[in-house]
């Protein structure tokens, strides 16, 4: 794709070379530091961005309380309705979008669109779910009593994410929140700034459309300390945020001494186990996916390859055989399977984890290294490592974004491969490649995978939306996207009503006046 082609993509989002970070529907507002958006692609610098500044950042809260109070009444289906047109404004302009996350963000052109994809296929899910808001009805142990519950809004849901899913999180995110009656502040990654503000202005013009508040859908721009103001605002209800571990445990510390409610997705050290029963093909289809797609920065990426030293050698062979095929490039040509990383400094961090990962003793399978070749055309691209390590190693316990791939053999039975799957700090997403049953059953079961995500046969990314999505222990806890994570972003009422002429006390309490 010519840079020609891509601008046209930008015009079509109202994207330019100066934009204004902070909106409260179509209302951009004037900022003060100024950042800038550079392409990972080719260096090239794609806009600069106005910051949200103190006032701002009031006035956005201001607005989205304001907003708030409008919204709460509108029925759960008339929201579901402004999402379902959400959607088809994302299904126009899926094309555009999916153009702007690959040049932005730097992943593959097929992967912007699956990222939008996942867009619209949140938006669907919420329409169906904004009239399926369900509470359960109880018996009462009073006579002419009933009981039930019922779920509201919560207020304003702050979205903190990050740049390697620069816009579908923030819809998971969104769609779920607005259909249950929530207004959203989402603070995306400063890396990925111009992601966020095509998606706030289409969103914009949806809500203008409908003659609602704007500031159902309201945008931040600027670094951490945003994230922290959202974190401490008392009248932030719920803060989602989706990063590093680091990240999450400063919100969840704030959050919690408000005593306010957070939803964590941070950090993963995915793996997968590939037994001697797998069937080997369909296994590295899954394992290069996962290790190198989106270039090793999806939460989701697999990290660790836990297999079994009978079928050590032919899984060496296969994969450096499969890794020899890779093309590298720009995401936007389809050619390529994989693209750059984010930034200089992610490419620093990987050279550093590369050499790191060396003297803790880990040996090279196929030797990762910066592409400083002229035909790479910024800065950014690097090619895809896998090292022979082990997993009590300080550097495989730990998550890089980057595309490093750590091998560990297992011997004997699959419980020490479950073992040593589950020995890292993280929790979010793992898999089993394994024709036989009981591996795969006992994969599964209590005793199997800790993980928030535990698949079979099929690698630890690319999730589909309808399931919950997240982890456990420092992946954090919380749930996103499909399934019933709805529930975090509502508060759960239990009501019981006295249709009788007496006020019997619950407990057979007797209280005569
Ligand atoms: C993330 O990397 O934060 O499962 C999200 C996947 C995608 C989402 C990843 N559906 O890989």
């Amino acid at each position: 794709m010519t840079t020609t082609e891509i601008l046209e993509h930008l015009h079509n989002l109202e994207i330019t070379s100066s934009e204004k970070g902070t909106a409260y529907g179509s209302q951009f507002l004037s900022g003060t530091d100024l950042i800038t958006s550079y392409s990972p692609v080719n260096g090239n610098l794609i806009s600069n961005i106005e910051c949200t500044s103190s006032e701002s950042y009031k006035k956005v809260i201001e607005k989205a309380e304001q907003a708030f109070v409008k919204w709460r009444t509108i029925p759960a289906p008339k929201r579901g309705d402004l999402v379902r047109q959400f959607g088809d404004a994302l299904r126009e302009k899926k094309q555009d979008l999916g153009v702007l996350v690959a040049y932005e963000m730097g992943k593959s052109l097929q992967e912007g669109l699956g990222e939008v994809q996942e867009m619209i296929d949140i938006c669907d899910f919420a329409v169906g779910l904004s009239r399926q808001l369900h509470g359960l009805t109880m018996h009462s142990e009073r006579p002419e009593h009933r009981m039930y519950e019922q779920y509201h809004p919560l207020g304003i849901v702050g979205i903190i994410s990050a740049f390697n899913f620069p816009v579908a999180v923030w819809a998971w995110n969104t769609a779920l929140a607005w259909i249950c009656g929530n207004v959203t502040v989402w603070k995306p990654s400063e890396k990925t700034p111009l992601c966020a503000i095509a998606c706030q202005k289409i969103i914009a013009q949806v809500l203008d459309k409908n003659q609602l508040p704007g500031a159902i859908s309201c945008l931040l721009t600027g670094g951490a300390k945003f994230g922290k103001l959202l974190a401490n605002d008392n009248r932030v209800a719920l803060v989602s945020a989706t990063g590093s571990t680091k990240m999450g445990k400063s919100v969840a510390t704030s959050v919690a001494a408000r005593l306010g409610k957070s939803l964590l997705e941070l950090g993963g050290n995915n793996a997968m186990i590939i037994t001697p029963n797998a069937n080997l093909q369909l296994a590295l289809t899954g394992l290069v996916f996962g290790a190198v797609g989106t270039a090793g920065q999806r939460c989701t990426t697999t990290r660790r390859l836990i297999v079994h030293e009978d079928i050590l050698n032919s899984v060496i062979e296969k994969l450096t055989a499969a890794y020899a095929q890779l093309k590298i490039g720009s995401p936007l040509d389809e050619k390529n399977h994989m693209g750059p990383l984010i930034d200089t400094d992610a490419v620093k961090n990987y050279a550093t984890t590369l050499s790191e990962a060396k003297k803790q003793g880990a040996t090279p399978i196929v030797e990762g290294e910066v592409l400083t070749n002229k035909t790479y055309a910024s800065d950014c691209y690097v090619s895809p490592a896998i090292y022979l390590a082990n997993n009590d190693m300080a550097i495989v316990q730990k998550e890089t974004f980057a595309p490093i791939l750590y091998m560990i053999p297992y011997s004997g039975s699959i419980t020490n491969a479950i073992a040593i799957q589950n020995n890292v700090p993280q929790g979010l997403s793992s898999t089993i490649m394994s024709e036989n049953i009981r591996e795969t059953e006992l994969f599964l079961s209590a005793q199997g995978s800790d993980c928030g995500i535990a698949n079979v046969n099929i690698g630890t990314s690319g999730a589909e939306i309808g399931g919950a999505f997240g982890g456990e222990k420092e992946t954090g806890g919380g749930r996103e996207s499909g399934s019933d994570a709805w529930k975090a972003y509502m508060r759960r009422q239990t009501n019981t009503i006295n249709y009788s002429t007496e006020l019997p006390l619950a407990q057979g309490i007797k209280f005569n006046i």
